[in-house]
């Protein structure tokens, strides 16, 4: 079998990548370790950036995200027992942020992707590409006991942090850059109305405390937790009395609880692999780059990944120049690092660090303070949450 682009991975850069492509007339195929059930339930990102939506648009996957999506024009920072506002749309002379499910985003892909009548083979086993560095690139994959090979000219690893496109990269090629944080989140979901109307961030002694939402009748929680606690050793009570604590006063009486229909642990960490691009071999989204979700970027890096990166394809294959593609890694690690940044920034203020002792609450405290007597503190925050330009 032969094709232009091989994708690796059916996370939202994989397909949101083979859409874009597939519109564009460059046929691609994509390979999937995982089943389509299982993609499909994982429950992860909530928050998606002007440019993410417009990509979807741009994809032809937006109208049900543009029907059943809620625009945020701001969130809500809660510390010292009070709720403070941070105004996006008035900040950013404005932007808003979409809160839709990364669940919904992928449905939505995959269901223009059937439409479109292009291939993705799930539960391909031992995906490895090969000769990548050279002119004739191929990938192999295993399913129902026989190898497979597919020709190309490229290879986009669209395959997540623990996938095997960057793993295939020779050592000595990729630098790595990695802060992991002591603690993870804790998170649910309840078919219960959203405590507040817009999300809620909170800072509190006992750690920080995340209210979001899926739509106006299911809710999104988190709370800070140990690095090796247990997800048996929550109860969906002990939840909902850790939340409540962590809350200002008026919010956790207002909240309204339920039973969990999902509950699972997420580890923290920054990571980021230099350069994105090895020969024919690209890496977009968490294959090349993971953020701590405090800031909501993840899911967004991962389309400005594949911003790039299609219109780099686009480039090559109708404008014959291949000036996108060796410009792709430069200038989508010039977006990554600041999104780095901002998410790195936001975990340190909000959570609650072992270490940080009494001078680091205090400075974390002033920190917070200083945001809201600064209209450019503020500002800040509310630029980098919206989203930088492309
Ligand atoms: P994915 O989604 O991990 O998809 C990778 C796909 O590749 C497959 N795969 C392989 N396939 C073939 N062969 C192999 N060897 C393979 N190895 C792996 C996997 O099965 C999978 O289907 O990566 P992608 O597409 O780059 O997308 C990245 C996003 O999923 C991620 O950044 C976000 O979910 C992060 N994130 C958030 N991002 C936001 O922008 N806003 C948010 O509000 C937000 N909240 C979150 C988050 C991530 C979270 N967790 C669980 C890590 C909240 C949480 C709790
Ligand atoms: C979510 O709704 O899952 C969510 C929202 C905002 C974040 C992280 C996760 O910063």
């Amino acid at each position: 079998m032969r094709t232009k682009v091989v994708i690796i991975g059916s996370g939202p850069s994989g397909l949101l990548l083979g859409q874009l492509l597939t519109n564009a007339g460059i046929d691609n195929v994509i390979l999937e370790r995982a089943s389509k059930a299982h993609v499909l339930s994982r429950i992860r990102a909530g928050v998606l950036e002007e440019g993410t939506a417009a990509l979807l648009d741009e994809a032809g996957v937006g109208k049900r995200m543009r029907h059943e999506g809620l625009p945020h024009d701001g969130f809500d920072l809660a510390f010292d027992n009070r709720r403070h506002r941070v105004d996006l749309h008035e900040l950013t002379c404005g932007k808003r942020v979409l809160v839709y499910g990364q669940t919904e985003v992928t449905h939505d892909l995959m269901d223009g992707r059937e439409a479109a009548g292009a291939v993705t083979v799930y539960e391909a086993g031992n995906v490895q590409p090969h000769d990548y560095d050279g002119a004739r690139p191929y990938v192999t994959y295993e399913k129902n006991g026989n190898t497979h090979r597919i020709d190309c000219d490229f290879i986009a690893g669209c395959d997540g942090f623990h996938g095997i496109s960057r793993k295939s990269i020779p050592q000595d090629a990729i630098e790595s850059f990695e802060r992991v944080y002591p603690f993870g989140w804790l998170g649910i979901v309840a078919d219960v109305p959203p405590v507040g109307e817009e999300l809620i961030y909170a800072n509190h002694p006992r750690g920080f405390a995340l209210c979001s939402m899926r739509s106006t009748t299911r809710s999104r929680y988190y709370v800070q937790v140990e690095a090796d606690e247990r997800v048996e050793d929550w109860s969906d009570e002990r939840f909902w009395d850790e939340i409540r604590d962590r809350l200002p006063t008026a919010t956790a009486e207002a909240m309204i609880t339920g039973p969990s229909i999902e509950k699972s642990i997420a580890p923290l960490r920054s990571f980021v692999a230099e350069p994105m691009r090895f020969g024919c071999l690209f890496l977009t989204g968490d294959a090349a780059h993971i953020v701590p979700p405090t800031g909501a970027k993840g899911l967004n890096l991962a389309a400005s990944d594949v911003r790039y990166l299609f219109d780099a394809f686009r480039e090559f294959y109708i404008e014959r120049s291949s000036a996108g593609m060796d410009d792709y890694s430069n200038k989508a690690l010039s977006r990554v690092w600041k999104a780095e940044r901002f998410s790195w920034w936001m975990t340190s203020t909000l959570h609650r660090f072992p270490d940080q002792g009494a001078f680091g609450q205090r400075i974390q405290h002033a920190e917070l303070d200083y945001l809201f007597q600064s209209r450019a503190a503020l500002t800040m925050l509310a630029e980098n949450y919206v989203g930088l330009p492309y």
